[in-house]
């Protein structure tokens, strides 16, 4: 394992004013989203949607750091037979991969969930780097409910975490470690911080473990927010102000940086969120995002699945780059937010 090598990629994956674009979305969830907009998710149009956002230059040139791509992705061409994955290096964002398996039910554990994936992942790794990966994701689901989680979902899904970042860095990839605690549900902020230290702290004590060098890792967190059914919702600033409290509780200085999933929030409240927590003062580590769903609806909507929308769904995912690229630096201000198109 070459750190100092993994370390340089990590740091550029958080740079200031950049951040990543979560398209990893699987055949299922892509179905949706496609289904949301009247579109049929065949695979020449996920083709074309992807290489619609991979050729937004301005985007992809200036605020997006990264990419994580499905497998589908990564091994498809565009329409001019130039490997997606080459346009996102010619950009200059770094290429990475989703290699999670999806989650299955956890036994003994009514209603929670463990991610899998590990058998055969150094073999697929080793082929995501020959293909130029070199950042991997592996998203852990943690629900809040009543008598849940318990600290078996929270330990099963923490170790494959473990398991999976060590095997990332022995193949020389950066691993995006995300451990996401849902914002569904009605629980308030100060549950899902709760909870959240909970999932941290067995993160980075497994990762610890499982001797996970952390100079060369990613953590995708959720943020301290309200269940989105809770009758009381929390500020801006209280979100900002217990979210920052809550890292500096759990994630060691040592980790280059912090890259959020959005999780269900507003495309406009993501990045006011993440604007805030730059308005606290300086941090320990690069915090930026690492949004899917904040960063693509807008460009989704726009597109529709037409030929002729694909400047107004390339406008529209540079308007929000750029929203989530101030923001990254705490210099978004709402009046920037005018209709892109
Ligand atoms: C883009 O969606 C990712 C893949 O999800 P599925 O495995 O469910 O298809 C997802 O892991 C995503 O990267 C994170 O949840 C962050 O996305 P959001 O939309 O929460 O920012």
């Amino acid at each position: 394992m070459n750190l100092t090598e993994l370390n340089r990629i990590a740091t550029a994956m958080v740079a200031s004013g950049k951040g990543i674009l979560a398209a990893d979305e699987s055949s299922g969830t892509i179905k949706k989203r496609f289904d949301a907009i009247g579109v049929e998710s065949t695979e020449e149009n996920r083709r074309d949607y992807r290489e619609m956002l991979f050729r937004s230059k301005d985007a992809m040139s200036q605020y997006i750091s990264g990419v994580i791509l499905y497998d589908e992705t990564i091994w498809q061409d565009a329409q001019d037979g130039t490997p997606l994955i080459k346009l996102i290096e010619q950009s200059g964002a770094i290429p990475g991969i989703k290699v999670d398996e999806g989650t299955q039910a956890l036994p003994m554990c009514p209603g929670e969930l463990v991610t899998v994936g590990l058998d055969k992942l150094a073999e697929r790794l080793k082929k995501y780097y020959e293909r130029g990966a070199r950042f991997a994701k592996w998203r852990a689901v943690i629900d809040i409910g009543s008598g849940i989680p318990s600290m078996t979902a929270i330990s099963v899904n923490a170790h494959a975490l473990a398991r999976y970042a060590a095997l990332c860095q022995a193949a020389q990839i950066v691993p995006i470690v995300e451990p996401e605690v849902l914002m569904d549900g009605d629980h308030d902020i100060d549950r899902c911080y709760e909870v959240t230290q909970r999932v941290l702290d067995k993160t980075f004590q497994e990762l610890r473990v499982q001797r996970v060098a952390l100079e060369g890792m990613v953590l995708k967190p959720n943020m301290a927010i309200s269940g989105k059914k809770c009758a009381k919702q929390a500020s801006v600033e209280e979100v900002a102000e217990k979210t920052i409290r809550l890292l500096k509780a759990c994630v060691p200085a040592a980790v280059p940086g912090i890259a959020f999933l959005s999780g269900g929030q507003s495309d406009e409240e993501a990045t006011a969120h993440l604007n805030a927590m730059h308005k606290l003062g300086a941090l320990p580590w690069g915090l930026t995002f690492s949004y899917g769903r904040a960063l693509q609806a807008a460009p989704q909507k726009a597109w529709s699945g037409k030929a002729e929308n694909v400047a107004a769904g390339q406008r529209a995912f540079s308007h929000r780059a750029r929203m989530n690229g101030l923001a990254s630096k705490g210099e978004w201000q709402s009046s920037l937010e005018q209709k892109a198109a």
